[in-house]
C-alpha cells in the first residue's frame, strides 16, 4: 500500500532517513490509510521542497484510534508495572540507536539546526522515556498514595517546535502510568511521530497502545471532542488552548494545557558580562526563538545597559544563520510561512511603535523560509514586541533600575511560563524566585530541560505540569 510506512528497514540504511513518499496513520498497531481525508504535504521549511505526503485524519480516523487505544487499555494498565518498564525501556534504547536519523528528519521536517536536534532534542527525548521507564514500577511510592490508578485513553495534540519532544513529554509518563494514547502532531511537522510509530512496532510494543493521527487543527479538534477519551494533554497557544479548555468543561476529561511564554531574562549589574550574554543568545535564538520558554525580554539594569548591549551585538554579529543540515549553523529555518509572517508582522509593529531595531549584517537563503537574529531596544510595556509572544529570533530590550522594579515588569505579562535570574548574589535569586511568577526559573542559565524536573506554566501558559514525578500525577487518578 503506497501510503503505508514503507521504508527501507535494514539497520545499516538508518543511519540516514529513508522517507516514503506517502505516509498512513498508525491505529492499533498498523499504519492504515484514512478515511477520506486526503493527503496533505510536509515541506522542509529551508528548502521549500516537499519531503513527504502524510494523512488528514478525519473524525472517523479518531474514532478508530480512540477504539483501538480503548480496546488496548485493559490489558496494558493490567500489566505490571515493571513489564510497563521494559517496553520502555526499549523504546528508548531504540531512540538512543536510531537518534541520528531522528535527527536528521526533525532537521528536514522541523528547520531547526542539527546540531541543536542531536545534542538538545534527541538525548532529552531518550532522557525522558529512561526516566518514566524508572517510575512505571514505583508509582505507589510516587507520593499519590498506595495503589493510583491510570486514567484511561489520553488525547494528546502537539505543536512543531519539539516535535518529537513534545511527543515525549506526552507518551512516556502517559505509558508509565498504564494510560493508552492517541496523539495528533503538528501539521507542519508529522514526520518524528510516525517514525516513533515504528519505533513503537520495532519495540514490540502492543497493539493500540501508542496509535498517531496525523492530520490538520480539525484533527485536533475531533480527538479533544471526543467521548471515549479520559485526558486530554495539549501544548500549543494559549488561544486554541482556552478554546480545547471550552470544549473539555462539563465532562470528566482531565486537562493539562502548556501554552505561551514571554519569559523576562534579567540581568543585575553584578552578573558575569560574557556568561549572561550566552545566555540570552541561547534564551532567543535556541531553535529560531520557537520556543514557549524563551527569553524574549531582556530586562537589563540600566547601569550595564551599554556594556551589555555591546557584547550582546558583538555575539549576534557571530551565529550563523543558514542550512539546518550543517554542523555550523546556529540559526536554521522557521518552521512555516505563516509564522514568518507572523514574526514579520510583529516586528514591523516593533518597528512602527517607536522601537529601534537592530540586526548583525547577515545574508539569508533564497529559498526558504528566513529571518534574521534581530534586537530592539527602546522597548516600553506597552508595544506589541513586549507583550506579544513573538515565536521568532527576535528580543526585546527593556531596562530597570532596582529588583523591585525588574520584578513588576518581569510579572506584567499574561503569561507565567519561565523567567531567568543574572546576579551573583545568592539571596537576590532566591527573592526574585520568590517574586516572579512564573513555573520555572532559571538562574545563571537558561534553556536548561531535565526530564526529572518539573515544567508548566502559571496564568495564561496553562496548567498542570509535565517533567518529574509532578507529570505522573497528570496521567494517574491521584
Ligand atoms: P496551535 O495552533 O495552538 O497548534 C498546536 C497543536 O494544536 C497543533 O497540533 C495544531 O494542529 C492543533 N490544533 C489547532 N487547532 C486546534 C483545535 N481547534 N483543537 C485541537 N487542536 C488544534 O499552535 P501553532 O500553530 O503550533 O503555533 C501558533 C502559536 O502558538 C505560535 O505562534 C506560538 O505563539 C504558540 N505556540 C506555543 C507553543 C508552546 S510550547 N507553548 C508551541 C507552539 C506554538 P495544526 O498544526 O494542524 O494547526
Amino acid at each position: 500500500m503506497s501510503s503505508a510506512f514503507a521504508y527501507a528497514p535494514a539497520p545499516e540504511s538508518r543511519s540516514v532517513v529513508d522517507l516514503a513518499p506517502s505516509y498512513g496513520l498508525f491505529i492499533d498497531g498498523e499504519f492504515a490509510e484514512g478515511t477520506g481525508g486526503g493527503l496533505r504535504k510536509t515541506v522542509s521549511p529551508a528548502t521549500e521542497e516537499v519531503l513527504a505526503e502524510y494523512t488528514q485524519g478525519t473524525a472517523e480516523d479518531v474514532d478508530r484510534a480512540v477504539q483501538a487505544a480503548r480496546r488496548a487499555f485493559e490489558k496494558w494498565s493490567a500489566l505490571p508495572g515493571a513489564e510497563r518498564a521494559k517496553y520502555l525501556f526499549r523504546i528508548a534504547r531504540i531512540i538512543q540507536e536510531r537518534s541520528r536519523e531522528l535527527a536528521v528528519l526533525e532537521t528536514l521536517d522541523n528547520g531547526k539546526p542539527i546540531r541543536e536536534a542531536r545534542d538538545a532534542d534527541l538525548p532529552l527525548v531518550a532522557a525522558h522515556f529512561f526516566y518514566y521507564a524508572g517510575w512505571a514500577d514505583k508509582l505507589g511510592h510516587a507520593g499519590f498514595g498506595p495503589d493510583p490508578r491510570p486514567l484511561g485513553v489520553a488525547g494528546q495534540v502537539i505543536p512543531w517546535n519539539f516535535p518529537l519532544l513534545m511527543l515525549a513529554w506526552k507518551v512516556a509518563p502517559a505509558l508509565a502510568c498504564g494510560n493508552t494514547v492517541v496523539l495528533k502532531p503538528a501539521e507542519t511537522t508529522p514526520l518524528s511521530a510516525l517514525f516513533f510509530a515504528d519505533i513503537c512496532r520495532q519495540a514490540g510494543l502492543p497493539k493500540g497502545v501508542v496509535n498517531i493521527v496525523t492530520g490538520d487543527g480539525s484533527t485536533g479538534a475531533s480527538l479533544v471532542a471526543h467521548p471515549g477519551i479520559d485526558k486530554v494533554a495539549f501544548t500549543g497557544s494559549t488561544e486554541v488552548g482556552k478554546a480545547i479548555a471550552r470544549t473539555v468543561a462539563g465532562t470528566d476529561k482531565k486537562l493539562t494545557l502548556e501554552l505561551g511564554g514571554k519569559a523576562a531574562n534579567i540581568v543585575f549589574d553584578d552578573a558575569p558580562i560574557d556568561q549572561a550574554v550566552e545566555g540570552i543568545v541561547n534564551g532567543i535564538f535556541f531553535n529560531q526563538g520557537h520556543v514557549c520558554c524563551a527569553g524574549s525580554r531582556l530586562l537589563v539594569q540600566e547601569s550595564i545597559q551599554d556594556e551589555l548591549l555591546d557584547a550582546l551585538k558583538r555575539r549576534m554579529a557571530t551565529l550563523r544563520v543558514g542550512d539546518p543540515l550543517d554542523k555550523n549553523t546556529d540559526i536554521g529555518a522557521i518552521n512555516s510561512a505563516e509564522q514568518l509572517a507572523r514574526i514579520t508582522e510583529l516586528a514591523a509593529a516593533g518597528e512602527a511603535e517607536g522601537a529601534e531595531r537592530w540586526s548583525p549584517s547577515c545574508e539569508l537563503p533564497g529559498a526558504g523560509y528566513w529571518f534574521a537574529p534581530t534586537l530592539f531596544t527602546g522597548v516600553t510595556q506597552a508595544h506589541r514586541i513586549a507583550r506579544e509572544e513573538v515565536f521568532g529570533p527576535v528580543l526585546s530590550v527593556l531596562t530597570f533600575r532596582t529588583p523591585q522594579e525588574a520584578v513588576a515588569k518581569a510579572n506584567n505579562t499574561p503569561y507565567g511560563l519561565s523567567a531567568g535570574i543574572w546576579t551573583e548574589k545568592g539571596s537576590r535569586m532566591l527573592w526574585m524566585a520568590n517574586q516572579l511568577r512564573a513555573g520555572v526559573i532559571w538562574s545563571n542559565t537558561f534553556n536548561k530541560f531535565d526530564p526529572a524536573s518539573p515544567f508548566g506554566g502559571y496564568k495564561e501558559s496553562g496548567f498542570g505540569r509535565e517533567g518529574g514525578r509532578h507529570g505522573l500525577e497528570a496521567y494517574l487518578n491521584v
